[in-house]
């Protein structure tokens, strides 16, 4: 009898500037909505991990925050760390552009990957949008840069060329056990999730700076009884910088939480596949960009 194909294992991570469409692409390379996507760049703020299992393999993908250049705060700062550490332990790196970035020797996830001793995977996303003329141009400037390196032209939004991406993938995995129980789909508790959707609405809701100024923190998550049965209860609290913001946040009347309150527990609960009771507060906290122990607490560190 023929040995069974040895297992594969590895971290596979998905690196980009912002908006270059990594959490798309994470979300269709796993077939589960695991990441907030928006519009907007630096949506993504942490590390986060999708594990897609197999007979014969375990694919670790990590989503990870857009790169920036010229950190503002102590939080981009750590942003940019979570990327340095997916550099760390990559086993397979899958570098992601987009039609219209500019390309060149001083890009910074360029640098790196040109002197990182793990495969890259080049993708050239939202190809959707490309004549086959541009397409093909993109693909020459990449390859002057990163030499010898596969590349693929991709939709994540649309799913175009995610099989033949996962093909390549898989090949390239090193032999080994898995890392993760195989029923596991990420390291994240549902609470985690539960506080990205929240945040997502409040990146599609609201303008300007006023997303970059608020963090989530679930104060209660709690299985309980209603006269309409089993019904999960989660009270959640957005911080943000100062009260002109909170009165931003709130709306005249209150309207403008009440909506996002709607629209965010209708997707909690399709998220959760349970019926969810949804309490928002908004609260005042003072920079907590900048301050350690804030960024501490709501869980940006290694
Ligand atoms: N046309 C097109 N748009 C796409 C595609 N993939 C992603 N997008 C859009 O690009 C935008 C950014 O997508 P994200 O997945 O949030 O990008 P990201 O790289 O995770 O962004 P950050 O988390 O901010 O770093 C969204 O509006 C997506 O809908 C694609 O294949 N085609
Ligand atoms: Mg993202």
């Amino acid at each position: 009898m023929a040995e069974p194909a040895p297992h594969r294992s590895g971290f596979v991570n998905i690196l980009g500037r912002p908006n270059m469409g990594k959490s798309t692409l994470l979300n269709a390379l796993v077939g589960e909505k695991m990441s907030i996507i928006t519009s907007k760049p630096q949506t993504t703020r942490h590390r986060i991990i999708g594990i897609l299992n197999g007979e014969d393999f375990q694919i670790v993908f990590s989503d990870t925050p857009g790169f920036i250049d010229e950190p503002a705060y102590a939080m981009h700062k750590m942003m940019n760390s979570f990327i340095t550490s997916s550099f760390d332990d990559a086993d397979i790196i899958l570098f992601i552009t987009d039609p219209y970035e500019p390309l060149n020797e001083e890009h910074n996830l360029i640098k790196r990957i040109s002197m990182h001793p793990s495969p890259a995977i080049l993708i050239i996303n939202k190809k959707d949008l490309l004549t086959p003329d541009a397409l093909e141009l993109r693909k020459s400037e990449l390859s002057a840069l990163l030499p010898e390196r596969k590349i693929h032209a991709v939709s994540a939004l649309r799913g175009d060329g995610i099989e033949e991406l996962m093909e390549d993938i898989v090949s390239m995995l090193p032999e080994g056990p898995a890392f993760y129980p195989k029923d596991q789909l990420t390291d994240r508790p549902e609470r985690f999730f539960v506080s990205e959707i929240i945040r997502g609405k409040i990146l599609e809701l609201y303008r300007d700076e006023i997303p970059y100024t608020c963090e989530i923190g679930i104060d209660s998550f709690t299985e309980g009884d209603s006269n309409k049965g089993p019904i999960t209860r989660i009270g959640a609290i957005i911080y943000t910088m100062d009260e002109r913001k909170k009165s931003i946040l709130l709306g005249k009347g209150g309207l403008a939480i009440k909506q996002l309150g709607t629209e965010a527990r209708t997707e909690i609960e399709a998220f959760l596949d349970k019926r969810v009771f949804l309490d928002l507060a908004v609260k005042v906290k003072d920079n907590w960009r900048d301050d350690d122990q804030s960024l501490k607490t709501f869980g940006y560190q290694q």
